[in-house]
Parts: C-alpha cells; structure tokens; sequence
C-alpha cells in the first residue's frame, strides 16, 4: 500500500475529490461537513487500476488549519496538489507546494479541477498559469490532470496518473527501522489505545515492541488495521491504525505528533544541528523563537544560527523526538503567518560546542559522523545516521576498509585520533619507565586522567597497540620487563626470604632497592603485614596449616601458630591478623576460632 496526501489552497476541491475517486467523504466532522470546509486531516482508501491499494490523507486548505495540514504531511513522499480552475494559483496552492518542496517530497500528481465551472478559454490560460508557478519547483515533472467532481470528467486519467506517479516514485525504503508520526489517537472499543499514522522506515508486525512519545513508553502491538481490514504486518508506505496495549500507554494520553518507533533502536533528542532551507532573503535571524514542525507535531522551537552564511543552525524542541539526520523540519513564525523555511537534520545528537559544529556539519554524513562525535559507539551508528541494522554494519565495515576510521574496542574513531592517543600514551609511559624503571609502568586510571581520557577508552586503545601492554591495571611499554619478581635482583631476595619464610630477614638487610621490595608488592609476590615483609609463598603456606589446625582441634592459640610455623610471636601476629582479616580466622577471647571464610569452605 502508498499514502498520498492532498494538497492546495481552501475550496479547491480537495476532500470533494478524494470522495469521488475512493467514495469516502475524507471530512468526517458534522462541522466540517456543514461548513464545506475541512479542518483536520481525513482519510480515505481506494484501489488503483494497477491494483495497488491506496492510502489519502486529505488536508485542510485554509490557512488557519495550517498546523494540521503539516502533520498530514509530515511523513508521505507523495502528493496530490489541487488548484480549482476557476480561481487559479492562490497562497495556499503556493504555500503548501513550498512547504511539499522543504519536506523533499518530489514527486506528485497535479489535478487542475473544477473544470466543469469554467470555458475552455479559462481552462487554457489557467493550465498555462499552473505550468508557470510549477516550473522550477518539486513538481516540474508532475503530470497535470485536467478533471472535475461533479460530471466526473478526467477522474479515470486522476486514478492512471497516480498509478504513474507511484511507480515511478521512490518504493518507501524498509530498513528495519519502523517510525510512525502520530497524526490521529483514540480509545479502542475493547481495550486499549489506537493511534493512527503513515508508517516509514521498515514494517511492524502484532505482538512487536515500541516506544511512545518523548518518554519513551512501552507498548505492544495488539493490533493492526489499515482500510478496515485486519493485518499481521504492516509494510513502509502503509496507512495504519495500531492498536497498543501496555499500562503506560492506558494511563497516559498520547497526542498527535508523537513518535512511534522500534524498541530499542532509536535515541530521542530535543537538540539537532541542520542544514537550514530558507525562504527568501532574511529568513532566519541569528536567534528566533520558531514553531518547528517534526513529522505529525508542532514544536515551540529556538533556532541559533551557527555560520556567517546561514547555512547551518542548531534547533532546541520543547521535547524530545526520534529525530535522524536527513528527516526535514518545516520551520513558521511563532505568530503562525509565514513559513520561513525548512531544515535538513544533519546531526541528531551534536556533542561540541555550537561554534565549532558548521565545519563539521559541512562534511558528507560518514565523516561528519565521525568528526562530531570522535569516538562514535558502533551500536550508536544506526540511530546516528538513520541506518537499519545491515546498513549500520556496512557503514561500519566501509569506513574501516577505507581508512578513514579505525576500530576500537566498542568505537570507531578517526583513524588519527586513534593514532595521536596511542602516541601521547606511549611517549608518557616510556617517560615513567625511565623514571621508575622498577615499576611495572603506569597505572591506567592515572594514565587516563593525565590524557585525558575515560578508562575505558584508553583501554581499548591501548590493548589494539603494538607497542604497549595492558597488564594487572597498568600500561607498560610492550618492551618494558613484565615483572620486576622475575629480575635476578628480585630473586636473590626471594631467596633470602624464603631461607626463613616465618622469620624473613628485613629486605634492606639484604641490600635490597626499597623501590624493589614496593614493586614486588605490587606484583603480590611479597606481602608487607604491619611493616614485616614476607613471600606471599609463605603467607599462603600459614594459612594452609592454620586452616589445617582448625580442622583438627576446632580451636588454635597464638602459641599454637608459634609452633606451626617455628616462629615467634612478632611474626605471628601480623600473620594472624592478616588472616582475621580475610576472614579465615576469627578472635574469640585469646583463641582462634574458624572465620566466615574457613566456614564457608572448610578446605
Ligand atoms: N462545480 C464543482 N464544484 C466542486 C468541484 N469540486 C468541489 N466542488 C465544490 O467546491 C466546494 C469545496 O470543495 P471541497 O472539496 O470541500 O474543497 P477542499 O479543497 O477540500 O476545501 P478545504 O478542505 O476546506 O481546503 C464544495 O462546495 C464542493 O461541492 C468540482 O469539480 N466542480
Ligand atoms: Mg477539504
């Protein structure tokens, strides 16, 4: 199914066509119905003789109804514009083409009606009128029909010349990325709520989770109908009526200009940087106070125009939406009189500081995703560019083969930010190494605030890097000795220690580098209790007989410990409180009793 959406100036005969070629009077309002005057949007369903099932939605002409002939088309790709014969091109005609041209729509059907109400003369000078305002916009190249509701003349060439124009027109992209603009909300007779929209960017099926409106809410599909009859899925293009079930969606209203979209695959923002349309000179101030129009809603927006040529802007919503780069803003003054121009979404989630962001936004989307964002989270891509899942991994893929980013970790990141990080870490980790040659290198959390960077990051860099190591919670040059414990200075003390394990020596009795003995520590390959060092051998082998002991006699003294280990009562304590400490040990007046450790697992 496509949806198409009418257009054009008050009384020309929109909703008075669209009856006529679907049968449905697309004005469903007693008052509008009395009035002859559509004020919101109407819908009707009909077949092409193509046999393609199409979607109206029809639009009020008058200017006071503006607001709802924006949320109608907010998300079709083609129109059906409409000018009376007997009038000719008026502002709306002019306007809504405008607004038709600032949303991308490029293609459509242009009916000239009414034709029953005038001579073939007026008919003449009116087609060549048309012909005039529509060369050099949009709908150059739309077929003009010549038609009128009342006899029924031109309503076969209406229906062939939008089966034309239809399939000619861009087939509405799946990319798996389903959105619909609310345009219409009501109470289902069961249960539930039912929003109505024109569905883009990938299909929805019964029983599929969604998101709600700019908190996000959750809902499931219960039900999908579109012209009355029921349906599993419902493809792009489609007009549809979604029935959500879900107990935020009860209790909460959801209005028209609400998005509804796949759960957990789009990032709402009320901040984008765009590409700015104006319309004629002066369009934008440097700071205005806009209403934005954003697929079915209104929006009180500010604008801030961030480059002497007025390309770019940066526009700040009163809330946040599923908004990605290349969806199309209509932008009006706040009195509601003009339509001052359009913006192209470029970057949904702009990070850098507004000055900055026009050099950026110039670039084609690839890199300017990357030169924005630096350090661009791959499952972040997606929502970013407006890419589907395959399209995100092919983006993804294309940008590392062609070098311009580099994979890390989680990321894709310039490949020279990549590479200027690596090389400032490892010119400071080098620097620490000459200074401390001892130490194993620096830690990685002081590394990464001197860069600075997240910890995170800089792991990730570091560990893709050729030249350095990440290792126990430092980063050390890959050529730098893994482990001071495996120096032969360190051995020589290792043994003297382990010549008495529970009466070692003191290190600098042994000439030892107190540098030495702190990073054999640090390694765990000594342990300093209360300012005595032992091996962590020795440490390990007192508590194998401690537990040992308890097991046999439930209970141990210092002196017992003595004993165990041919020790005396300066080594013991701290060896005992060590084991306090981890719990293997508990005090119970001058004894040893097992700690929760030993009772969790006896050993
Ligand atoms: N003679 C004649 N009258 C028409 C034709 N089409 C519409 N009308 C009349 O023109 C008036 C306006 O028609 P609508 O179809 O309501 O016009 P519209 O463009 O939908 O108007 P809005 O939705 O308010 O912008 C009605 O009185 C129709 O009966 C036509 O082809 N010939
Ligand atoms: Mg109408």
């Amino acid at each position: 199914m496509r949806t198409v959406a009418t257009a054009g100036h008050v009384d020309h005969g929109k909703s008075s066509l669209v009856l006529a070629l679907t049968g449905t009077d697309p004005d469903r309002f007693p008052e509008e119905k009395e009035r002859g005057l559509t004020i919101d949007l109407g819908f009707a369903f009909t077949k092409l003789p193509s046999g393609e099932e199409l979607g109206f939605v029809d639009v009020p002409g008058h200017v006071r109804f503006i607001k709802n002939m924006l949320a109608g088309v907010g998300a079709v790709d083609v129109v059906m514009l409409v000018v009376a014969a007997n009038e000719g091109w008026m502002p709306q005609s002019e306007e809504h083409l405008r607004i038709i041209e600032l949303l991308g729509v490029r293609d459509g059907l242009v009916c000239l009606t009414k034709a029953d109400l005038v001579d073939d003369d007026t008919l003449e000078l009116a087609r060549l009128e048309l012909d005039d305002h529509l060369a050099r916009s949009a709908l150059v190249d739309a077929p003009v029909v010549v038609c009128d509701a009342v006899s029924g003349r031109g309503l076969d060439d209406v229906r062939a010349g939008l089966d034309a124009v239809l399939a000619a027109a861009r087939a509405p992209v799946d990319r798996g990325r389903p959105r619909l603009w609310v345009d219409r909300v009501f109470a289902a007779k069961g249960a539930g709520t039912v929003v109505t929209g024109t569905l883009t960017g990938g299909s929805l099926r019964v029983d599929d989770e969604v998101e709600v409106g700019p908190r996000a809410r959750q809902a499931r599909i219960r039900a999908i109908e579109t012209a009355h009859h029921q349906l599993d899925v419902a493809e792009p293009g489609t007009r549809v009526a979604l029935n959500l079930a879900g107990a935020e969606i009860e209790r909460s209203a959801v209005r028209r200009g609400d998005g509804v979209v796949g759960a957990g695959q789009w990032q709402l923002t009320d901040v984008v940087d765009v590409g700015l349309a104006p319309l004629g000179e002066d369009a934008f101030r440097t700071r205005a106070s806009l209403q934005c129009y954003a697929g079915s809603g209104e929006h009180q927006a500010r604008l801030r125009v961030l480059d002497g040529d007025r390309r770019f802007g940066r526009i700040r919503l009163d809330e946040p939406l599923p908004l990605v780069p290349g969806d199309r803003l209509v932008l009006r003054d706040p009195g509601g009189r003009d339509t001052v121009g359009g913006a192209e979404v470029l970057d949904s989630a702009p990070s850098g500081r507004a000055r900055d962001a026009a050099a950026v936004l110039a670039l084609p989307l690839q890199r300017r995703l990357l030169a924005a964002h630096r350090w661009l989270a791959v499952d972040a891509l997606g929502p970013r560019a407006g890419l589907g899942p395959a399209e995100a991994a092919a983006l993804s893929e294309e940008l590392v083969r062609s070098g311009a980013a580099v994979r890390v970790g989680r990321w894709l990141v310039e490949a020279d930010t990549v590479a200027a990080l690596r090389a400032d870490a490892a010119e400071r980790v080098r620097a620490h190494h000459d200074r401390a040659p001892l130490e194993p290198g620096v830690e990685l959390a002081t590394l990464a605030s001197e860069l600075p960077i997240d910890v995170e990051r800089l792991r990730a860099a570091v560990e893709d890097s050729d030249d350095l190591v990440v290792e126990r919670g430092y980063v050390r040059a890959a050529e730098h000795r893994s482990r001071v414990a495996d120096s032969a200075e360190a051995r020589a003390l290792l043994d003297a220690l382990d010549a008495a394990p529970f009466s070692p020596p003191e290190p600098a009795s042994t000439g030892a580098d107190p540098a030495l003995v702190r990073s054999m520590v640090r390694e765990h390959a000594l342990v300093d209790l209360d300012g005595i060092v032992f091996t962590s051998d020795a440490l390990d082998e007192a508590r194998r007989r401690v537990r040992a002991a308890l097991r046999d006699q439930g209970t141990v003294t210092v002196a017992d410990v003595r004993d165990l280990l041919g020790s005396t009562r300066k080594y013991v304590l701290p060896i005992l409180k060590q084991l306090d400490a981890e719990g293997v040990t508990r005090r119970r007046g001058d004894d040893r009793i097992p700690g929760p450790a030993t009772l969790r697992d006896p050993g």
